[in-house]
C-alpha cells in the first residue's frame, strides 16, 4: 500500500475561473474580472473599465455561486474528503480598503463550508488565487504598493477568525513564484502598467515586479502568523506553480542553465516560505535583472518567523532548458521552454511528463522534508457530448492514472505526500486563455466560451474512474 489511510483525495478550484456571480451579493470587481476571453492563439486583454461587446468569462465562471449545493454533493458522490476552492478577497472587501467586511460574502463561504462538512469534505482554502480586489490595482498598482500587505492581513484576520472552525488548511496565495515571470505582473501581482493591453505581452518593470512579490512574501509570512495565533490547529501552505525543467544535452552549460531555471522559477519562493529567508542565488536573480529589493528592518524577522507547515505546488507538465535559443519551443503553462522528443503533449502544447512528477516530488522533499500535497493537474482537453449526456474522456483518465502512478512511485521513494486534489475538478474557465472549452473537469459544464449554454452538469467517464480510484486508495487505477 503505498498511500496513507488519511490520504486526501479531492480536486481544486478558484474563486474566479468557477464562482460566476461576480457583482452579486455585494462582491466587487477584481483583477480577473477585467480580463477578456481569449484563445490558444489569441491572447486575453486586460481592461480598466468593462468595455461593450467584449466578453468577460470570469463573470459568469461555472456559476458555482448558484450551484454549489449540486457541485458538493456531485464531489462527495466521488468520495472527496478535501476541497480546494478559494476565497474571492473582493466578496469580503469589495474594494479592499473598507473597515468592515461584507456580510453577505461571509456569509456565502459559510454556506459553502457547511455544506462540505456536512459530507466530511475538508476544505483547503487559497485565500488569494490570482486575484485581488481591481481596486487596489487602480488606487495602488497592485501589490507594487507596500500598503496591500495590511490589507490582505486584515482579510486574512477575518476570514481566519469566521472559519476557524470549519477550516484547518489554508494556502496563502496561489503559484506565487509566477510573479517571477513577467506574464504573473498582473494576474498574480496585480501591477497593470499604462500601456499593457495584451494579457501575454505586459508592460513589465522588473523592479516593481519583484518589489511586489517581496511584499506578498512578507504578506504570506505575517498571514502564517497571525493564522497560528487564531488557531494553532491551522496548518497553513504555500503554493508553488512547478515549472519542472530538464537540461536539453548533458553539455555543462546546459546543466548550469537548467539548474538555474529551477532556482529562478521554483525555489526562489519556496525558500523563503519553508526557511524564512532568501537563498544564495537571488544575489545572482537581482544582480542580472538589475533589481534592487527595498526591505524594512522587520521583513527579515517577520519571514523568518512566519514559515509554512506544508509545501503544495500545481505540476502539469516539463520542458527543456537550453543555451541554444534557437531550439523548437513548445507552449505551456505560463511559460514556454523547449520541446523535449521523449514527450507527447496535449492540444494547448504542454508536454506530457508523468515521471517528472516523481521527479518532482523527490526533488522537493529532499529539499523541504515538509509534507507535499500536489493540488493542481489535470490535462485540458476538448470534450464532446454525446447525445445520452455522456462523455468518454479516456484521454483524461490515462493522463490522471499514469500521474497518480508516478505519485505512488515517489512516495516507495520514501515521499511524505499527503493528498492529491486534480485541476478544476468540475470544468470551469481557463485562466491562460480564458476558454471554457478547455476542460479538466469529471464533471461536465453544459457551457461554451461565450457562456452560452444551460450551465448543467454531467458525469464524464472519468468521473465513474475517479470514483473508484478514490474507493480503492489509489491501489487499483483501472
Ligand atoms: C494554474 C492555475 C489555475 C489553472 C491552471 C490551468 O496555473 O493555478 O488557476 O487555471 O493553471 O491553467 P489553464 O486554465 O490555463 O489551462
Amino acid at each position: 500500500m503505498s498511500f496513507k489511510k488519511d490520504f486526501l483525495w479531492g480536486g481544486a478550484t478558484a474563486a474566479n475561473q468557477y464562482e460566476g456571480g461576480w457583482n452579486e451579493g455585494g462582491k466587487g470587481p477584481s483583477t480577473a474580472d477585467m480580463m477578456t476571453n481569449g484563445s490558444h492563439t489569441s491572447p486575453r486583454m486586460v481592461t480598466r473599465t468593462i468595455e461593450a461587446g467584449l466578453h468577460y468569462p470570469n463573470h459568469t465562471g461555472s456559476d458555482f455561486y448558484h450551484r454549489y449545493k449540486e457541485d458538493i454533493a456531485l464531489m462527495a458522490e466521488m468520495g472527496f474528503n478535501v476541497f480546494r476552492l478559494s476565497i474571492a478577497w473582493a466578496r469580503i472587501f469589495p474594494k479592499g480598503i473598507e473597515d468592515e467586511p461584507n456580510e453577505a460574502g461571509l456569509q456565502f463561504y459559510d454556506a459553502v463550508f457547511d455544506e462540505c462538512l456536512k459530507y466530511g469534505i475538508e476544505p483547503l482554502v487559497t485565500i488569494s488565487h490570482y486575484e485581488s480586489p481591481f481596486y487596489l490595482t487602480e488606487k495602488y498598482n497592485g501589490w507594487a504598493s507596500r500598503e496591500l500587505i495590511d490589507l490582505y492581513v486584515k482579510y486574512c484576520e477575518v476570514i481566519f477568525r469566521r472559519y476557524k472552525d470549519k477550516v484547518k488548511y489554508w494556502l496563502t496565495f496561489n503559484e506565487i513564484n509566477c510573479g517571477t515571470r513577467p506574464l504573473g505582473g498582473y494576474y498574480s501581482l496585480g501591477i497593470l502598467n499604462e500601456g499593457t493591453r495584451d494579457f501575454t505581452n505586459p508592460v513589465d518593470i522588473p523592479q516593481l515586479r519583484y518589489q511586489a512579490l517581496h511584499h506578498q512574501l512578507v504578506a504570506s509570512a505575517k498571514a502564517v502568523q497571525l493564522g497560528h495565533a487564531i488557531n494553532p490547529n491551522f496548518k497553513i501552505g504555500c503554493m508553488i506553480a512547478i515549472m519542472a525543467s530538464y537540461a536539453n544535452t548533458c553539455d555543462p552549460k546546459d546543466v548550469i542553465e537548467n539548474q538555474h531555471n529551477w532556482q529562478d522559477s521554483n525555489y526562489y519562493c519556496g525558500d523563503v516560505q519553508v526557511r524564512g529567508e532568501y537563498p544564495h542565488f537571488a544575489k545572482r536573480m537581482w544582480k542580472a535583472l538589475d533589481v534592487e529589493i527595498k526591505m524594512e528592518e522587520e521583513d527579515k524577522d517577520i519571514l523568518k518567523n512566519g514559515t509554512v507547515d506544508f509545501y503544495t505546488f500545481s505540476y502539469y507538465m516539463s520542458y527543456c532548458v537550453s543555451t541554444d535559443q534557437t531550439l523548437e519551443k513548445i507552449s505551456g503553462n505560463l511559460i514556454g521552454g523547449f520541446k523535449n522528443p521523449y514527450l507527447e503533449a496535449s492540444e494547448w502544447g504542454w508536454q506530457i511528463d508523468p515521471d517528472g512528477l516523481r521527479y518532482t516530488l523527490n526533488e522537493l522533499y529532499g529539499r523541504y522534508q515538509l509534507p507535499l500535497m500536489v493540488v493542481e493537474n489535470g490535462l485540458g482537453a476538448y470534450d464532446e457530448i454525446n447525445e445520452d449526456g455522456s462523455i468518454n474522456d479516456s484521454y483524461r483518465i490515462d493522463y490522471l492514472k499514469k500521474h497518480i502512478e508516478t505519485m505512488g512511485q515517489a512516495i516507495e521513494d520514501g515521499v511524505d505526500l499527503i493528498g492529491y486534489t486534480p485541476w478544476g475538478c468540475i470544468d470551469l474557465v481557463s485562466v491562460s486563455t480564458g476558454e471554457m472549452k478547455k476542460r479538466y473537469g469529471f464533471v461536465y459544464v453544459d457551457a461554451g466560451d461565450n457562456a452560452e449554454g444551460t450551465f448543467d452538469r454531467y458525469k464524464k467517464d472519468s468521473f465513474y474512474w475517479y470514483k473508484k480510484v478514490i474507493a480503492a486508495n489509489g491501489e487499483d487505477l483501472e
